[in-house]
């Protein structure tokens, strides 16, 4: 088949209640609830839209590689894997035994989906070649984001956005900016949930069921209600930001609720829900200045463009520390480091002023 078009045999019309997404009802009462399944949701998207099968198989090697990371992590303090592995990595930090376990696996799966050019992970400083032949997508992974809430158990991500090789023409497999992703995603491990946006198609929220299907797909829209919105940052470092965002967060914090859990996946899927903003600022004013950040915290490639890409896709926004959209921006470098401010629009619009001018 390789890259050819893929004809989908003729398959009998999506009932309409699945393809609202909406849980399915018989006529009558029903014993028990069942749902759309992802795999049933996207074999119908991918259908509706004439494109291949080659996204399906990526996309069951990423679910596979969830489902396991999720596993170890929920038995990890039994079985002593939230600890430290013994290792530095190359950023300089301890690696902890659930990040070599989370790489593993999702390499694993990258590998055998057969799909993968290479993939680009925070766990691995050199770009990890798969198949340059064959494959079809580029993957820029973090396959267990929120590092300091891991010894606890609590709430951590396995983040990722797809690009797809160039059909027409040679493959120069530069580095993608996050508008050319063509989907991203995130798993907030442990609690079952799974987000994943496409390109113009939306931003969907699915849950775990009892055999471990992620089931009922649920179209996120960021609400427009501003009542409902917080505001997400490590209070702790608010003064070692640039003065106007100092200033900006004194005029705007007490409209909206603050909320942090320290793990970008975990805050970030609240902003979905509720609106609002999350920000992680640069850090240019630190008492101690080596422990400045100019460049921002966050990679570019597998956390800021992933979530900002699942924002745009549900009506929302993201900039960097000089206002321009974080999607826009062209990574230099696998591992590059940016500030992110992503949320409602009309809150990013106006930090966006605030940071440009
Ligand atoms: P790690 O790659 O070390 O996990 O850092 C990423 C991250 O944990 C994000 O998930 C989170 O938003 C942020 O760092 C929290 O940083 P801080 O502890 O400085 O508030």
């Amino acid at each position: 088949m390789g890259s050819g078009m893929f004809i989908w045999p003729k398959r009998p019309p999506l009932p309409s209640s699945f393809a609202q997404g909406a849980r399915h009802r018989d006529e009558g009462e029903t014993m028990i609830r069942l749902e759309q399944t992802f795999m049933n949701f996207l074999l119908y998207h991918q259908e509706r839209h004439n494109r291949s099968y080659h996204f399906l198989i990526l996309m069951d090697a990423l679910i596979s590689a969830a489902k396991h990371i999720e596993h170890y992590y929920l038995t990890g303090a039994l079985k002593g894997n939230l600890g430290l592995a013994g290792n530095v990595n190359v950023q300089g930090e301890d690696v902890l035994r659930m990040d070599q376990i989370a790489q593993e696996i999702t390499v694993h799966y990258l590998r055998t989906s057969g799909r993968v050019i290479h993939a680009i992970s925070e766990e691995s400083e050199k770009i990890i070649q798969i198949n340059a032949e064959n494959g079809r997508y580029f993957v820029y992974f973090d396959p267990l984001d929120g590092s300091s809430n891991v010894p606890h158990g609590l709430p951590v991500g396995f983040l990722f956005g797809v690009a797809k090789r160039s059909l027409e023409g040679p493959e120069d497999g530069h580095l993608r900016a996050g508008k050319d992703y063509i989907a991203a995603g995130m798993f907030v491990i442990p609690t079952g949930t799974f987000t994943l946006a496409l390109k113009d198609a939306g931003t969907w929220r699915f849950h775990i069921d009892e055999t471990m299907d992620f089931v009922r797909p649920t179209r996120m829209i960021l609400p427009e209600d501003a009542k409902e919105w917080e505001l997400s940052f490590n209070a702790a470092s608010r003064y070692t930001y640039a003065q106007k965002v100092q200033d900006w967060i004194e005029r705007n914090q007490q409209k909206y609720v603050f909320r942090y859990l320290g793990s970008l996946a975990g805050d970030f899927h609240r902003i979905l829900s509720n609106g609002g903003m999350f920000m992680y600022p640069a850090i240019v004013n630190h008492p101690n200045p080596k422990k400045n950040r100019p460049q921002g915290k966050l990679r570019l490639m597998y956390e800021a463009a992933v979530v900002s890409f699942m924002c745009r896709e549900a009506g929302g926004a993201a900039v960097d520390e000089t206002g321009t959209p974080i999607l826009d921006v062209q990574p230099k470098e696998p591992h590059q480091r940016t500030a992110l401010y992503v949320g409602s629009k009309p809150l990013v619009d106006d930090i966006a002023r605030v940071l440009s001018g």
